[in-house]
């Protein structure tokens, strides 16, 4: 399988992550890409491409304008105002709040934010936007008729919304490759989330459409992060009504259950008839992730690769998260020769 990978990644090493009340150093950290990298080359999985460049038209077709030039700008905004950390907000429009941007850099922050422990910092949109690449340049390949491609995206995407950020994400890869597929020629595209965290930011961005299936099995978010969306009422709307499914899993969940909520989740991609599929593939679920809870093992991941592929799909891999840095190239790349076994 090829691996689209872009060394533009490191752009995105922010000091700080808001962690327990305490700045701690961020789980999302540059040698996440690298040790999938270096697994890759290891275990010989294939040749590993820069993305093509696709320029700004592609993330306009999933993100708000206005977020995408606050993502360009903020970086500039807050040195300008003097302020020595990470930018970071402070005040959020939560509950009967204006819904309007602030001009002041701290407001925009807050009114740009779906969470906050991850702070903007110099060199995150330039990272940002070479993984939009990477997710590009693999569904590329997908519109040319690979029957499976590696976007070894960094930062991840799949909490980021139409217009907020969050979660470690900036721009939703997964959604921004989705949407190049259909305006390619599909006419449906799935998405499968099997990141431990539930993919808030794509479901939002697809929940009133018929045209993306949005599959996610994740910790129940009445007990992680994201907290606020992601629970098994959220069905989709209007003409995305039944194109939504979530599956809430609770703390300890091994790979038994999970394989259950897998086969669920395939069966309803495979009922949709897909074009195509995209995995947003987060390894948190493993048992030693530090911040999830889980219990997937190392040889897991290839069996879950493996149940993918039965759906015979050309099928499109996308990272997002997973945090035990030291098993995150096996995790990563078991699902991908589970696939091509
Ligand atoms: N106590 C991804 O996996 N903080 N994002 C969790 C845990 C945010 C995860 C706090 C986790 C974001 C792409
Ligand atoms: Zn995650």
């Amino acid at each position: 399988m090829e691996t689209i990978f872009s060394e533009q990644h490191r752009l995105r090493d922010a000091k700080t992550e808001f962690f327990g009340g305490e700045l701690i150093a961020p789980h999302e950290k540059p040698s996440r890409a690298e040790y999938v990298l270096e697994r890759i080359k290891k275990r010989q999985l294939g040749p590993v491409s820069d993305p093509q460049d696709f320029g700004l038209d592609p993330i306009h077709t999933i993100h708000d304008a206005g977020f995408v030039n606050f993502l360009q700008t903020i970086w500039g905004e807050w040195t300008t105002a003097g302020f020595k950390g990470e930018a970071m907000p402070t005040a959020l429009p939560v509950r009967r709040m204006a819904q309007t941007c602030p001009n002041f850099v701290e407001g925009k922050l807050g009114f740009y934010a779906n969470s906050v422990e991850t702070s903007l910092t110099q060199g995150t949109w330039q990272a940002a936007y070479a993984s939009a690449q990477v997710a590009l340049t693999g569904a590329a390949r997908l519109q040319a008729g690979a029957p499976g491609v590696f976007s070894l995206c960094r930062p991840p995407g799949h909490h980021a919304f139409a217009d907020s950020y969050g979660g470690f994400c900036f721009l939703n890869n997964a959604a921004i490759a989705a949407q190049s597929l259909l305006d390619q020629g599909a006419a449906r595209v799935a998405i499968l989330d099997v990141d431990f965290h539930h993919g808030n930011g794509t479901q939002d961005i697809f929940y009133n459409r018929e045209d993306v299936l949005f599959v996610s099995l994740h910790g129940d978010p009445l007990e992680t992060f994201p907290y606020f969306l992601g629970h098994a009422d959220e069905t989709g709307k209007g003409a995305g009504e039944g194109y939504n499914l979530n599956i809430p899993m609770p703390a300890g969940t091994p790979f038994r259950i999970w394989r259950d909520a897998l086969r669920v989740g395939l069966e309803k991609v495979r009922n949709f008839g897909a074009d195509a599929l995209i995995i947003s593939l987060g390894v948190d679920t493993f048992e030693n992730d530090p911040i999830s809870f889980f219990k997937l093992k190392s040889d897991d991941f290839l069996t879950m690769g493996g149940d993918i592929a039965k759906l015979g799909l050309p099928t499109q891999f996308v990272m997002e998260g997973g945090y035990d840095v030291d098993e995150i190239g096996v995790n990563a790349v078991n699902v991908l020769e589970g696939f091509e076994q």
